[in-house]
């Protein structure tokens, strides 16, 4: 048996002794967030290890060989990300030029969410992220010919509109993480969810990450289907401070250290229709992903991608 089928053996078994110990949410899946994704799940889920990073488990059992042999055979791959260290500031005005952002690669292009075997998507997204003592800082590039965004209040459902979003696992024990959306008016929505929802997890909206800063550049115009748009910017820097608060794990990182993250991005199909977009009746929100899920529910944590921070000056 390969290293990485024996890494998935054990991290699979944490996932379904997970689901029983919480048996009686396992299934049911409530809440705004999952109303959208959970139509259809799947059985490919995995995760694996990033450089030496091992995901905590609870309870780790063992399961046939030849059961996991097959997951690992149609398991999506997770995607992992270096970040680097910003020597120079981050000006938060949605323009991915500062010096700083020259040092962080693009991400792959955005998957669906389910990977390979749904079509690709329409229009290119991806992502870059660096860090410094201070902020993660997140920076993101969405192709799109027709921007347009209706929510203004913080809080609000943002993927109603089409978003980019941002979820956060510290530690990477699927539990206590946190969810970040945002529009092209620059609108968020920020909440703190205590477990995922199929085991009763609740989203908390009040929770809001203190300091943060975001910026949207829209490269053509806003709310106008007159003309054609070629796509938005977002940046964004989120202050450690906050993220810390149930990271369970330093904020800022240390150097080596690996956090498990995703990016998702909602795109709604819309016809023009005197003059404004509407969305075609009955047709389901595309979604985006860095990470292929596997499953329609960006709330498996389990199977999201993994960040490793490095270039701290003063850390080895
Ligand atoms: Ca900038
Ligand atoms: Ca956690
Ligand atoms: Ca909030
Ligand atoms: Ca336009």
């Amino acid at each position: 048996m390969t290293a990485k089928a024996r890494t998935f053996i054990t991290v699979r078994a944490f996932v379904l002794c997970d689901a029983r110990e919480h048996h009686t949410g396992h299934g049911v899946p409530h809440g705004l967030l999952t109303q959208r994704r959970k139509d259809r799940v799947h059985s490919r889920q995995h995760t694996e290890h990033f450089m030496g990073y091992a995901p905590q488990m609870r309870h780790p059992v063992f399961f046939p060989a030849a059961l996991s042999v097959l997951i690992v055979a149609t398991a999506p791959a997770q995607k992992s990300y270096v970040a680097p260290f910003a020597n120079s500031p981050v000006v938060v005005d949605g323009n991915l030029n500062d010096a700083a952002w020259h040092s962080a690669p693009w991400s792959d292009d955005f998957v669906d969410i389910e990977g390979s075997v749904r079509p690709a998507p329409r229009f290119r997204t991806r992502v870059k992220m660096a860090w410094d003592d201070e902020y993660l800082y997140i920076g993101a590039e969405l192709q799109e010919p027709h921007i347009w965004a209706t929510l203004r209040q913080r809080d609000t459902v943002i993927f109603y509109d089409n978003d980019f979003e941002v979820f956060i696992d510290p530690n990477g024990d699927t539990d206590e993480y946190y969810e970040f959306e945002m529009n092209a008016f620059n609108t968020v929505w920020d909440l703190f969810l205590d477990k995922p929802y199929r085991f009763k997890g609740k989203a908390d909206n009040s929770w809001n990450i203190a300091g943060l800063k975001t910026a949207v550049q829209i490269h053509g115009t806003i709310n106008n289907p007159a003309d054609v748009d070629s796509g938005w910017t977002v940046e964004i820097a989120m202050p450690w401070k906050a993220l810390g608060e149930f990271a369970h794990m330093p904020a800022p990182p240390l150097n080596h250290n690996v956090w498990r993250i995703n990016f998702s991005r909602v795109e709604w199909t819309t016809d023009i229709v005197d003059g404004w977009y509407r969305k075609v009746k009955g047709k389901p929100e595309d979604n985006w992903v860095w990470s292929p899920q596997g499953v329609v529910d960006m709330h498996w944590p389990e199977m999201w991608g993994f960040v490793r921070f490095e270039g701290h000056p003063g850390q080895r």
